[in-house]
């Protein structure tokens, strides 16, 4: 999760969310290089008298600062686009689970299963056990196992919300009437936390996410006392 002060991305916890960050540092390498190079072409300008003042064209320069822009362009669209598509790929899903935001609370149903559906509100701060975090731990977590590709299906109840886990690198909208899809597959076991990014009403930022990555045996531990209850 996120501490105070942080200034990167979160850890990833899933392979999309290594790719992610792997080109977001791609793309910062060349944004760097880029500014420092202006930079000192600046600083060049204001220090150097004018003295090529007559010059009209420079063929060669001019067919240079036109096409390396493009190949730098073309080097960060490629493995960006290769991400987008990897982040629509749905994989034969091990485990199907629908979420609805409501105002606000997430609720959740897990469709391979007869009954097991719950709903998840923030724990208010004087309800919150010693250690977990304010404003983002909730009485259900969503319980998934680790290593286990998860197809997430998402919609709202009543206005536009937003399912988050940054760790995951998942952020798809809650549409009222729409059903969205995305996957994810954790890559190791933890607590993955979120909120809700799409303004939605006077309790917005009170409607956290909660993954819980955990072994297979323990889900299934998990789903079946939910079952029971
Ligand atoms: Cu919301």
């Amino acid at each position: 999760m996120a501490h105070p002060a942080q200034l990167g991305f979160q850890d990833a916890a899933s392979p999309i969310m290594e790719e992610l960050l792997h080109l977001h540092d791609h793309a910062m390498m060349v944004i760097f290089l880029i500014s420092m190079f202006v930079l000192y072409i600046i600083t060049l300008m204001i220090t150097t008298p004018l003295t090529h003042t007559g010059t009209m064209d420079a063929q060669a320069v001019e067919t240079i600062w036109t096409i390396l822009p493009a190949i730098i362009l073309i080097l960060i669209a490629l493995p960006s686009l290769r991400i987008l598509y990897l982040m629509d790929e749905i994989n034969d899903p091990h485990l199907t689970i629908k979420t609805v935001g409501h105002q606000w609370y997430w609720s959740y149903e897990y469709t391979d299963y007869e009954n097991l559906m719950f709903d998840a509100y923030m724990t208010q701060t004087l309800d919150l056990p010693h250690g977990t975090p304010r404003l983002l731990e909730v009485d259900h977590h969503m319980v998934v196992p680790t290593d286990s590709p998860t197809r997430m299906l998402i919609s709202a109840d009543d206005v536009l919300h937003s399912w988050t886990i940054p760790a995951l690198g998942i952020k798809t909208d809650a549409i009222p009437g729409r059903l969205n899809q995305t996957t994810f597959t954790t890559s190791h076991p933890g607590l993955f936390y979120g909120q809700c990014s799409e303004i939605c009403g006077s309790n917005h930022s009170f409607m956290p996410i909660v993954v819980e990555s955990t072994t297979l045996d323990n889900f299934e531990n998990w789903s079946s006392l939910q079952l029971e209850s």
